[in-house]
């Protein structure tokens, strides 16, 4: 498959973030030329000096020999490839409207190299039929070449749906070995997408159509957002039945058929937070409780910021401004990435309420992020500072680097775990 003629394959890789990058890299690392292609011209300078601009686990050090040994370039522009792979953001809109633009735009940008044999792969999470639109609207610039058709036409250009699945923080491993499901418009490109990834994947991969593939993904990160949500309503439940939630868990998760998720201070990041609501927008009525679920977590951290607000209402805290040390920013445990994460929306709505100083533990970055910046009563500390000095100590993020201080060390101080970092490990 990295070879074609006796010439090596050549891929471009669209979208240069936490999925693009790695695959670029897998890909150069195993025989194929890659031209890695993002908008951005600093993440583009700083891969073409042998540098990422990404915390990934092992990505580093593979990026720098497959730049030096010339298998991986990048660059702004698309040029002409053997295989597109679109690995661009699909955030949404304000009212929950899934945001494709940067996938048209990726379409847009290959539709005029596009040559007769070439393969276009879309895994960026997307909107069930986001594939074949972009096809067609490929196909609508490109009259000149015969595009697939479902079971019926192969085309002389060829489009599948083939999602990423990994956890970042693992991506390295989990992109060789995970499984992969492949969907693509016609057999004939599911089974030429399948031998790309063979290349580079241990894990089986599962053909399917691209409907389903696309899917297939929602469905996966729907569930973990459902099974979250389970955890978190019974915590809000326990909390008023003065029950310990996670000891509750610990015990119902000794029956064999039950595996209850942690519960935590709201759910972040770019999938899981975001991706059940394409399902919720393609069928509004029959997604009840996909819908239900997201308003459980996105409401986690008013709950929270309520949970504080009230222990500033004892006596002891009356006309002073307390210290609140906040153990934690990312949106989970030893990442530095903070999309969506519930941490930052507690501390920004903690800061907003002006009634103390916020002390901010964040191992993973090194200055207050910019969305929090105008609060001045933000200051970012180390973990022993902000140990010391705070009054209270709200544990928002699971961090290795917490879970391994001594509680014992807090003394008197007041604590308010919303992700059970001192709880044994569930
Ligand atoms: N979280 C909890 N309790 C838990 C598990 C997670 O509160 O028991 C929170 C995390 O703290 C975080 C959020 O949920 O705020 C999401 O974290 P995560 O670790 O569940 O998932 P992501 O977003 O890092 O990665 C997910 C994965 N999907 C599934 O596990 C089904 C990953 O495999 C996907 O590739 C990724 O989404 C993606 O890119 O879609």
């Amino acid at each position: 498959m990295n070879s074609q003629n006796g010439k090596t394959k050549i891929v471009s890789v669209i979208g240069l973030g936490y999925i693009g990058l790695p695959t670029a890299t897998l890909l150069a690392s195993n025989g194929f030329v890659v031209r890695g292609v993002d908008i951005n011209s600093s993440i583009v300078d700083t891969i073409n000096k042998g540098e990422i601009h990404i915390v990934e686990p092992g990505l580093a050090e593979q990026v720098k020999i497959v730049v030096s040994n010339g298998s991986l370039s990048a660059s702004t522009t698309v040029g002409e490839s053997d295989v597109y792979i679109i690995a661009v953001p699909t955030p949404f809109k304000r009212n929950h409207e899934p945001d494709i633009s940067y996938v048209e735009m990726a379409a847009r940008s290959i539709a005029p190299v596009l040559r007769k044999g070439n393969l276009v792969i879309l895994e960026s999470t997307s909107p069930v039929g986001t594939t074949n639109h972009i096809m067609e609207m490929m196909a609508s610039l490109r009259p000149d070449l015969i595009f697939p058709l479902a079971n019926t036409i192969q085309g002389d250009v060829h489009f599948a749906y083939c999602p990423e699945r990994v956890m970042p923080g693992k991506t390295m491993h989990e992109l060789v070995h995970n499984d992969r499901v492949i969907g693509g418009i016609h057999p004939c490109c599911s089974h030429n997408a399948r031998e790309l990834y063979k290349t580079f994947v241990k894990g089986e991969c599962f053909l399917t159509d691209a409907r389903t593939a696309e899917m297939t993904k929602l469905t996966e990160n729907a569930f973990r957002d459902v099974n979250i949500a389970f955890a978190n309503e019974l915590s809000m439940i326990c909390d008023k039945m003065n029950i310990n939630v996670w000891e509750l868990i610990r015990l119902a998760n000794r029956h064999p058929r039950v595996n209850i998720l942690n519960p935590g201070p709201g759910v972040g990041g770019h999938c899981i937070a975001v991706d059940p609501w394409f399902i919720v927008h393609s069928a509004p009525d029959e997604s009840k409780l996909i819908r239900t679920a997201r308003t459980v977590n996105d409401t986690k951290p008013v709950w929270v910021v309520n949970k504080i607000k009230k222990v500033l209402q004892q006596d002891e805290f009356k006309g002073k401004k307390p210290i609140l040390t906040c153990l934690g920013l990312s949106f989970k445990a030893n990442v530095d990435d903070l999309r969506e994460s519930p941490a930052v929306e507690i501390v920004e709505r903690l800061a907003a309420l002006d009634v103390a100083t916020l002390y901010v533990v964040e191992p993973y970055i090194s200055e207050v992020p910019a969305q929090l910046q105008h609060y001045k009563n933000i200051h970012l500390v180390d973990s022993t500072t902000g140990c010391a000095k705070g009054d209270i100590i709200i544990g928002l993020v699971d961090h290795t680097l917490f879970k391994e201080m001594d509680r014992s060390k807090l003394g008197q101080k007041i604590i308010l775990d919303f992700r059970g970092i001192w709880e044994p490990s569930m």
